[in-house]
């Protein structure tokens, strides 16, 4: 534990282009890291078990982030299951096999909060992981991410890898994905409050009952965590990464409402599912390392909505949202 990376060590960002991966990718750059190793989908595809093999034969990386994966909302979650589990199951089994024959020192992979059982007490603590069943919606994306922590913790177990498994709670941030059918909450409400004032529209759709609870972090506190815990962190047991407090649906679109200048109604579409309750990760032992998240969520929501409105999907925008608002 607590081993300084060398700054010159090979390190690969596996899923550099989203959200999470050029999280890191910044934060290990802005923290003097020269050798970053990265492939894009077209160039290494990392549900082709043998070219993952030859990949790491021939790059022969030191350190890994394994934060490739199909990450979608609570809509695409359970319109894709079938997907979700298969593409996260290949990517995971190939990813740390390699990783481990080719001798890497050190792998760390990012699970998600949405592993925990559905009615998990709250806060909840690393070890409700298998106390209960999941949530139906993302219970496919859940198996696939339990099976890689289960995969992280036996190759720790029988041939000693280091492999370390974060458990981020809700996150956004710049390079999201907004396509308002697969993204995740906060980015779908940044694009739809933006499209409703920019169109003069009289109200906004927001999906469900307004009462789930839900925490967020911003991506770039989960990157300095992730980049803080590959030094400080080496052990089997998975550790929750979140800020401490949550929010309801409804307050997180009154928030939004406010930061994008919006004054119209907002409906709630109560065909659409809730999802869990509540999410709230304990962070007691991430606290306990010497790390607290430092974004507020009015901070981190300001910034992240001045990216969107300077991005590609601000060009794309107006006809998705009254597609939307008829669906
Ligand atoms: O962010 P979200 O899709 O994911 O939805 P989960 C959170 C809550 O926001 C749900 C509501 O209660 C949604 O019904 N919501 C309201 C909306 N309006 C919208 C909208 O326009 N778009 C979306 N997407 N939600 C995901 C899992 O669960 O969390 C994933 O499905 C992953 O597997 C991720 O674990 C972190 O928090 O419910």
């Amino acid at each position: 534990m607590d081993k300084a990376i060398d700054k010159t060590s090979c390190i690969f960002v596996a899923g550099h282009r989203g959200l999470v991966g050029s999280a890191i990718c910044r934060r290990l750059m802005a923290a003097g890291f020269t050798n970053l190793l990265v492939r894009t989908h077209a160039e290494l595809d990392l549900c082709d078990a043998r070219a993952v093999d030859l990949f790491f034969g021939k790059q022969r990386p030191e350190y890994v982030f394994l934060v490739a994966a199909k990450v979608g909302g609570i809509l695409a979650n359970s319109t894709y299951p079938a997907d979700f589990l298969r593409e996260n199951l290949a990517i995971e089994l190939n990813v740390i096999e390699s990783a481990w024959r080719h001798g890497v020192k050190k792998l760390q992979f990012m699970g998600s909060s949405c592993i925990y059982p559905k009615m998990a007490e709250q806060p909840i603590r690393e070890e409700y992981l298998l106390s209960g069943p999941l949530e139906p919606t993302n219970e496919w994306y859940a198996i696939a991410k339990i099976a890689g922590i289960k995969l992280a913790q036996a190759y720790r177990h029988q041939y000693g890898f280091s492999a370390i498994c974060l458990m981020p709670t809700n996150l956004y941030g710049p390079y999201d994905n907004f396509d308002l059918q697969r993204s995740h909450v906060l980015p779908a409400l940044i694009r739809k409050f933006h499209e409703a004032k920019k169109l003069g529209m009289p109200e906004v759709v927001v999906w469900g009952s307004g009462t789930p609870r839900r925490e967020f972090l911003h991506v770039d506190d989960l990157a300095d965590a992730a980049v803080y815990l590959m030094h400080h962190y080496d052990d089997g047991m998975p550790l929750n990464v979140g800020g401490g407090t949550d929010i309801t649906i409804a307050g997180l679109a009154a928030l939004i409402g406010k930061t994008v200048g919006y004054e119209g109604k907002i409906v709630w579409d109560g065909t659409k599912p809730d999802g869990t309750p509540r999410k709230l990760l304990d962070v007691s032992r991430l606290n306990a390392l010497g790390w607290t998240a430092g974004i507020h969520l009015e901070q981190g929501i300001a910034s992240t909505y001045e990216w969107f409105v300077n991005s590609r999907w601000v060009e794309k925008g107006a006809s998705s949202m009254a597609t939307h608002q008829s669906a």
